[in-house]
């Protein structure tokens, strides 16, 4: 647990991210609660966590799984009570642990009261954005991004899909109105919150929804001064680049403890579209982390991530879901998390929970819904279609928590709202907790060795930056080097070092070896004895 009486502890903390609707069900409803969350403390305590990131528990009508909020200040029914939440912080307390609350900056649900009162006119009118005319911008979702409204007579806005109109950020009463929601819940005693699609907030609508406004970094600013410097903000901005992060997080500042940065999922995307993959481009991927370690030291602060609720699982994606599953899920984790950076971890990951393949008529995610319909609209082949899905669907993520090889996973005694992914039966929490040599285990050594302060403050140091199968880094502090070694490929690699001379910290392979084995990672201390 790091020492939360330094004004930076947020720095050494790790941070596990759980999507409540797959998480633990406690009612046999089929879908996760807040309960479920609570029994399972311990468990997310073992693994290493000091923070606790929840995707929304709002009152919500679920067409964006609780990112469409209809009330910021009432648990929905469908995840327990204010008591189950309350309960849910101190239990959580009790163990060291703080719990981080996802605030939908950006928009509220259509069916939140104060849409439906700006739809007669009354007096939240001014809590969004109208037009009357359509310019033909397209939604993140795929829809119109100008929704019709026969009500109120004109269009409204809607940056992701027309269930969740935008707020109106230059109103002032809109900023206060959420400042106010968010002091709600620190005074129940949350530690602080995501901020979900930051830059959307202010908008420049002239040039289209990809243009940042000029006033994001005052509302952050007025947001800092609304709720005071302990609350931990982590920004979520998909299109941040190395200027916006030093903005946002810079020392002593007044904007954002951290930053969640996407620029690692340009690598294996051709040509920025999330549908179609290519083989991951390391090189580029390694520059690309290299700019931003070297970037941050000293000037602002980032959060390391491998997935979450929006990305398929990273085993599917950069590892091998076979013969190699273990060392790939192991070894990714190691090159991403002994990064200079706060880890969050995605439920699920600790186990390698994989993609999934389903039905088409099985998804449940807005974006894959609606990428499946235009699909079909335009003649492509079913199969082509799964095969993108299976690649890069959100619901890959979303698939219920892995418990125990039992019935639904263990997740539920009910019908699961989302298909159990079949190889549960060898990926769950009880059977890795009975084996040493599980992904879950080596997550727990993995974090606790982070626990050094050379991970969190180290200097970091690109080697052998052209090696196409090899990521490879030194942290450093002080008189303490560390190297890391990770092979990206499923066939042995020569090490770039040769002989390695120091003392091995943790690997995900037994004995020692000249090459580097199949997804293979090494920490090494590279530090002198004396
Ligand atoms: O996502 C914000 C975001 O910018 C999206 O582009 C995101 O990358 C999307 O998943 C594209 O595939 C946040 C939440 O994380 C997401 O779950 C919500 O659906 C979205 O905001 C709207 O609130």
């Amino acid at each position: 647990m790091p020492d939360r009486t330094r004004p930076d502890w947020w720095k050494s903390a790790v941070i596990y991210q759980i999507y409540p609707k797959s998480f633990a069900d406690t009612t046999g409803s089929g879908q996760g609660d807040l309960a479920g969350i609570t029994a399972h403390l311990d468990y997310i305590r073992d693994l290493g966590a000091d923070l606790i990131w929840l995707s929304p528990v709002y009152l919500s009508p679920q067409k964006d799984n609780g990112y469409d909020v209809a009330d910021f200040r009432t648990i929905d029914p469908r995840y327990g009570t204010m008591e189950d939440f309350r309960r849910l912080v101190r239990s959580a307390g009790d163990r060291s642990m703080g719990i981080v609350m996802d605030m939908v900056l950006n928009h509220t649900s259509s069916v939140h009261p104060w849409f439906q009162d700006a739809l007669t006119g009354g007096e939240h009118r001014d809590f969004y954005i109208w037009s009357d005319t359509d310019d033909g911008s397209v939604s993140v979702f795929g829809d119109p991004a100008w929704t019709w409204s026969p009500e109120a007579g004109r269009y409204y806005y809607g940056s992701f899909s027309p269930h969740q109109p935008d707020l109106n950020w230059q109103n002032r009463r809109v900023r206060q109105a959420v400042f106010a929601a968010m002091r709600f819940w620190l005074e129940a005693g949350v530690a602080g919150f995501r901020l979900d699609a930051v830059p959307y907030i202010s908008k420049d609508l002239a040039c289209g929804r990809r243009c940042q406004g000029p006033d994001l970094h005052a509302y952050l600013r007025e947001m800092r001064s609304a709720l005071g410097p302990e609350v931990v903000l982590l920004g979520e901005d998909t299109e941040a680049d190395l200027e916006d992060a030093l903005i946002y997080t810079e020392p002593g500042g007044s904007e954002l403890n951290m930053i969640f940065e996407f620029g690692i999922e340009d690598y294996d995307r051709r040509g920025g579209d999330k549908w179609h993959t290519k083989p991951l481009d390391l090189p580029g991927l390694k520059a690309h982390l290299a700019r931003w370690q070297e970037g941050l030291e000293g000037r602002g602060w980032m959060t390391l991530f491998l997935t979450n609720h929006d990305m398929p699982r990273i085993v599917s994606r950069w590892g091998n879901e076979g013969r190699w599953h273990t060392q790939s899920a192991t070894m990714l984790a190691t090159a991403a998390y002994l990064l200079r950076g706060t880890p969050v971890i995605y439920q699920g990951e600790e186990l390698g929970m994989t993609n999934t393949k389903m039905p088409l008529g099985a998804y449940d995610d807005l974006e894959s819904v609606n990428y499946i319909r235009a699909q079909k609209k335009a003649g492509a082949d079913p199969d082509q279609i799964a095969a993108a899905l299976y690649g890069s669907s959100r619901d890959n993520a979303r698939t219920p928590m892995q418990w125990t090889p039992g019935p639904a996973a263990g997740f539920t005694t009910g019908q699961p709202w989302l298909p159990v992914n079949k190889n549960a039966e060898w990926i769950n929490v009880q059977s890795e907790e009975e084996d040493p040599a599980s992904v879950l285990h080596y997550y727990r050594r993995l974090l606790t060795l982070r626990r050094r302060p050379v991970f969190t403050d180290g200097h970091f140091e690109l080697e052998a930056a052209e090696d196409p199968h090899v990521f490879a880094y030194v942290r450093s502090l002080g008189s303490e080097r560390i190297r890391i070694e990770c092979n990206f490929s499923g066939s042995p690699k020569p090490s770039p070092f040769g002989e390695d001379q120091g003392r091995l910290l943790l690997g995900n392979y037994e004995g020692s070896s000249d090459l580097l084995r199949p997804y293979e990672a090494r920490v090494i201390s590279l530090t002198q004895a004396g």
